[in-house]
């Protein structure tokens, strides 16, 4: 029987979930939780092996968006199997930067596969896990679009695959996770990130403290 809790971090890229997850887990560990800190795609070496593919075309030609659904959900069953499941187990508290709903948003709003088809894949791929808390960074296009420039002029990186995506791509995606959080709102927080980042790390304490430490 889990004791531990799963909280997942969903939104575009930019939104600040790196950012947040670090923050929460500072909080948590200063309350005597036992956190974990982990991400998708990766969170284990064949999860790790598997980002690679993804986001650099590695293998030397770009996955079709078939393998890449099944890409991130290979990623997912390993992680899943493998860290999440063992720790919550153990009763550690699980902090994951992207889980499932980034691939309804990604893989079904974004580039338009079947949301039906998605969530069966996905469930197999999970074995049924689902959070007990996501937090949805919420963000527009343009801020998201600044952050990243401002964060690659600094480390020399190129974009990924997915971030030089257009803008209709960015714009579905912000609408899917909206609508994702819509649809589960006991499950779901919704933050708005166009503001300071302890005025939002705020928020998401006040949430998990609220939801799940019963405070
Ligand atoms: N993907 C993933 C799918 O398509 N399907 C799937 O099923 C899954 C699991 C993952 C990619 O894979 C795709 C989605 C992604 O495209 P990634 O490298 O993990 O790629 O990319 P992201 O998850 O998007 O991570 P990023 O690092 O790009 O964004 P974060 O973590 O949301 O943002 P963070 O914290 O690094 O912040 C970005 C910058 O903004 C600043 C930070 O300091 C940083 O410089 N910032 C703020 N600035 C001002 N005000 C604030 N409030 C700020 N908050 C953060």
């Amino acid at each position: 029987m889990a004791t531990g809790k799963f909280i997942t971090f969903e939104g575009p890229e930019g939104s600040g979930k790196s950012t947040h997850i670090r923050m929460l887990a500072e909080y948590l560990r200063g309350r005597g939780v036992d956190v974990v800190l982990t991400r998708e795609p990766g969170g284990t070496p064949t999860g790790e092996a598997i980002r690679g593919i993804l986001q650099h075309d590695h293998a030397g030609e770009a996955p079709v968006g078939r393998a890449e659904v099944l890409l991130f959900l290979a990623s997912r069953a390993q992680h899943v199997e493998r860290l999440i499941r063992p720790a919550l187990e153990a009763g550690r508290w699980v902090l994951c930067d992207r889980f499932s709903d980034s691939t309804l948003a990604y893989q079904g709003f974004g580039r338009g596969f079947d949301l039906a088809a998605l969530r069966d894949a996905d469930a197999f791929a999970t074995g049924g896990l689902a959070p007990d808390l996501t937090v949805l960074l919420d963000v527009p296009p343009e801020t998201s679009r600044e952050r990243l420039r401002a964060r690659l002029s600094q480390t020399l990186g190129a974009p990924d695959r997915i971030e030089r995506e257009d803008d209709a791509f960015h714009e579905r995606l912000r609408a899917g996770f909206l609508e994702l959080a819509a649809g589960e709102p006991a499950r779901f927080v919704v933050v708005d990130t166009e503001r300071a980042r302890e005025a939002v790390a705020r928020d998401i304490r006040r949430a998990v403290a609220k939801r799940l430490l019963g405070a």
